[in-house]
């Protein structure tokens, strides 16, 4: 069985449907630090877990007889600087223990990284694998650690460690509290009132991926053999886009869409400090990773489902 820690979050409904869709209702566990709220209807096998807790986390994975433990629980880039003390916590003794656990009971474990493990020193356009990480946030520091640690636990003890530094995702789901947000607020704005307001400059350019692909990436990332893979953290992308470039995409479908700009200085640097887009050449050789969407075709799609929501929150059929 496969546990998922923080399954409430962006990532963790998608792939949890994924994975029953694949392997049975029975096959994924979903645990968080809240409540179910009655709309998350995707939402079975939950249970409550803090990752801070090792013991809870090492009895879940006894009692649920898990194999693989998928770490989604983090805080994100823009909420960790507003409480740094809290985002070393979660983000860093969070690690420690999913580690700890799957050493002990010999797991795969996937913990994702992130574009924001890199930062202003690092050549921004087609940034590789290996290169110089000096992040500028708590997120990113915290997120070379989880790479470091990760792999040092692979080397040193034979865990089955693997990690994809992710880059923006964007899913129909409210956003996490990233530098990214502005990527799906900007689709839940374009149908509510036609204008997003943007807190990046137009020209600011950032690698993105749909859910989907992102979703994709993980489960065929797992299924590799671990001796193919010549590394154990990859960068995996979609395609990266500016403001101007994604408010473009949106008016070929909603030609009276405006977009505004009210620069947020802190997400603004965060994202000056991250690549403009990423070689996942690597991902692509070792286990055949390949993202299916583009620009235009998760524009289409993302207006289509928030399209389809909107309305059953209103009561009408979709
Ligand atoms: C963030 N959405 O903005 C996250 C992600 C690549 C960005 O890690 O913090």
């Amino acid at each position: 069985r496969v546990l998922i820690t923080g399954s409430l979050g962006q990532l963790g409904r998608g792939l949890a449907t994924m994975l029953r869709f694949m392997y049975g209702e029975d096959s994924v566990l979903m645990t968080d630090i809240r409540k179910v709220r009655a709309d998350e209807t995707d939402v079975c096998n939950y249970h409550f877990l803090d990752i801070l807790n090792e013991g809870a986390i090492d009895e879940a994975v006894v009692n649920g007889r898990v194999t693989t433990l998928i770490h989604f629980s983090a805080l994100l880039s823009a909420v960790g600087e507003q409480n740094v003390p809290l985002a070393l916590k979660v983000n860093c003794q969070g690690v420690q223990n999913i580690l700890e656990v799957a050493k002990r009971h010999s797991l795969k474990v996937f913990i994702p990284s992130t574009i924001g493990a890199f930062g202003p020193e690092t050549p921004r356009v087609d940034t590789p694998d290996i290169t110089v990480q000096r992040p500028k946030t708590i997120y990113g520091v915290s997120k070379v650690y989880a790479e470091l640690l990760g792999e040092y636990y692979h080397h040193r003890f034979g865990v089955d460690f693997r990690s994809l530094r992710f880059p923006g995702i964007i899913s129909a789901t409210k956003p996490g509290g990233g530098t990214t947000d502005y990527a799906i607020k900007i689709f839940y704005d374009a149908l509510k009132d036609g204008h997003h307001v943007c807190y990046l400059r137009p020209d600011t350019r950032l690698p993105m991926m749909y859910d989907t692909d992102c979703t994709a990436s993980v489960l065929f990332f797992l299924a590799a053999q671990s001796s193919s893979l010549s590394m154990r953290t990859y960068n995996v992308t979609g395609f990266s886009f500016t403001p101007e470039e994604i408010a473009a995409s949106i008016r070929k479908f909603m030609p009276d869409f405006r977009i505004t700009y009210e620069i947020c200085p802190m997400r603004q640097r965060i994202a000056d400090s991250w690549p403009q887009s990423l070689d996942d050449s690597i991902a692509r050789a070792d286990w055949a990773w390949k993202n299916d969407y583009g620009l235009d075709q998760t524009t289409e799609i993302m207006i289509a489902l928030i399209k389809r929501e909107m309305a059953r929150e209103k009561g009408e059929s979709p």
